[in-house]
């Protein structure tokens, strides 16, 4: 017995050594690989070369890719013909809309898709495969095949709790375009602080832009219109879209100090804490508001949170005008007053040419399938993905368990969150797709995709939030773009390209949580 185990793990760890040294360390994994023999060496007359005009951007990212993180000079020339010793962009329109080939051979690398977002992620991956030994560097020789499982690949940063500002931002931005992530969902607005600017409601940045979790008085913090638009012109160069959360009828509180005129009322912890849903100066605010959103963000989707709204258990509840509005309107209690504001916001954003997102909340409001996509976040209620998908629902999956990073990701971890003990270690939320196959597997193509969502309660700066995100943010990634359930799982070869993806991450100074070597990086307070 003892030989067939030897004999097994051998060939197992032969399997293991296979892959580690096959040098395609690229996350996330790309679908097909054929290894060949031999490298690409670059030197000092290799060129970049793009085969259309509309591709110079691309190219011109690259080219500062190169020479920033691999020290190669390389001026991108508008050129299709592949030549020894180029690297060449190509189109071609038989891709589906953000695959790539990536083909690497000795005298050349030739890349194609039929999209610049799809070079841009062939691009991502030569970045990954760039070895620099011996002062040479070297791409292997091999045919990548790639294309994603998913359209939405995002990532939520939750910046009214804590503000972490725009160099963060783009560095972000930066690693999620390393990762082939291509939605940025900005939590821009809840309790805490309200962060960007508002022309027609100037009170929103000058009062309700001050305090943070941490400290009520924490100066005011928020981003300028221009601002906003160089952030959602960084993510286009990156093929990242950029979707705001204005969350409404609750977490409106920041809202509710500077224009107490749109507030719900209420007192104590919930004082402010939602819109007055019986207003109509309500919803021309909130009208007024989304003029301005449109302007500053292209995406075709609004944000409108939706999540945890308490109207009817406070004494403001029982107010005449509220109870005339209920009985006017067949509401009945609370709950259908909700339920009405959420579809007179979707009606506003369906007027503004843009579709509503919602927490999974808004699942039973009335809005419909065609107007609206849901974001399904309470892991607890199963049942709530289970009907949205049978009642005709696009979703995009955030369950907490295992998309939150606000929770630990260790055990020994004492800052964050937790859900009845439980937590999302890197190897859980690797396991993600296998987790939920079972749950989406009757209806594939409404699942738009999945995102990873940091709320920052408890994340006071750039470092704790580096912390939080990095190595998990990886395994999200490999899970948005590779399908990764069942039999393609691999977690030990997983492992060994998240080491080698650190190393980038190091390159960059960032301080992420090293699963591999726990006492490397303790647990930072702040
Ligand atoms: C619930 S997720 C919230 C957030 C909190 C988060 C903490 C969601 C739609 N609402 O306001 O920050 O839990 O994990």
């Amino acid at each position: 017995l003892s030989t067939v185990i030897i004999l097994l793990f051998s060939l197992f760890a032969l399997s293991v050594n296979t892959y580690a040294n096959s040098g395609v360390n690229v996350i996330p994994k790309p679908q097909k690989v054929s290894l060949g023999e031999g490298f690409f060496t670059f030197n000092a007359k290799t060129s970049l070369l793009y085969a259309s005009n509309d591709l110079k951007l691309v190219a011109e990212t690259f080219q500062r890719v190169l020479g920033n993180e691999f020290s190669i000079k390389t001026s991108p020339k508008l050129n299709g013909k592949a030549s020894v010793n180029s690297i060449v962009l190509q189109f071609d329109s038989k891709l589906d809309k953000e695959a790539y080939v990536l083909n690497v051979q000795a005298d050349k690398i030739l890349c194609k898709a039929s999209t610049e977002a799809g070079l841009f992620y062939a691009l991502q991956s030569l970045a990954q495969l760039i070895k620099t030994e011996n002062g040479k560097q070297t791409v292997p020789v091999l045919l990548i095949e790639d294309a994603p499982v998913y359209g939405w690949r995002g990532y939520m940063l939750d910046e009214s709790r804590h503000f972490m500002g725009k160099e963060a931002v783009k560095q972000y931005l930066d690693i999620m375009a390393r990762l082939k992530l291509n939605v940025f969902h900005w939590h821009l607005t809840d309790e805490q602080g309200w962060r960007i600017e508002i022309k027609r409601y100037p009170l929103l940045t000058q009062e309700g832009s001050v305090g943070s979790w941490s400290e009520i008085n924490a100066p005011s913090a928020f981003y300028t219109q221009d601002e906003i638009k160089e952030i959602v012109e960084y993510a286009a160069q990156r093929y990242i879209m950029v979707v705001p959360e204005i969350d409404m009828p609750g977490h409106a509180t920041a809202v509710g100090r500077s224009y107490p005129e749109v507030s719900g009322g209420g007192e104590g912890r919930w004082k402010d804490f939602t819109f007055h849903p019986a207003k109509e100066a309500t919803y021309e605010f909130i009208s007024n508001v989304f003029d301005e959103i449109v302007q500053l963000f292209p995406a075709p989707y609004i944000h409108i949170g939706a999540d945890e709204v308490h109207f009817g258990n406070q004494s403001w509840f029982t107010d005449p005008l509220m109870q005339k509005f209920i009985k006017d309107n067949n509401l009945k209690d609370e709950i259908g007053l909700e339920h009405y504001f959420v579809r007179r916001a979707c009606d506003i954003v369906n007027a503004k040419g843009r579709k509503m997102i919602g927490w999974d909340e808004i699942i039973n409001t009335g809005v419909s399938p065609d107007k609206a996509i849901i974001m399904w976040w309470r892991h607890d209620k199963p049942e709530l993905l289970t009907q949205a998908l049978n009642s005709g629902f696009d979703i995009i999956l955030t369950p907490r368990i295992p998309c939150y990073f606000d929770f630990v990701q260790d055990d020994s971890h004492k800052i964050g969150r937790r859900w009845a003990g439980d937590f999302n270690e890197l190897e859980t939320v690797y396991d993600f797709s296998g987790s939920i196959s079972k749950l989406i597997a009757n209806h594939p193509k409404q699942i738009l995709g999945m995102q990873a969502n940091v709320w920052t309660e408890r994340i006071k700066d750039k470092g704790r939030l580096d912390f939080m995100t990095y190595p998990r943010l990886l395994a999200i990634a490999e899970n948005a773009w590779y399908d990764n359930s069942a039999s393609n799982r691999n977690y030990i070869g997983f492992e060994s390209r998240v080491k080698t993806f650190l190393k980038y991450l190091d390159k960059l100074n960032i301080k992420y949580f090293n699963p591999f070597d726990k006492n490397s990086t303790p647990e930072p307070w702040g």
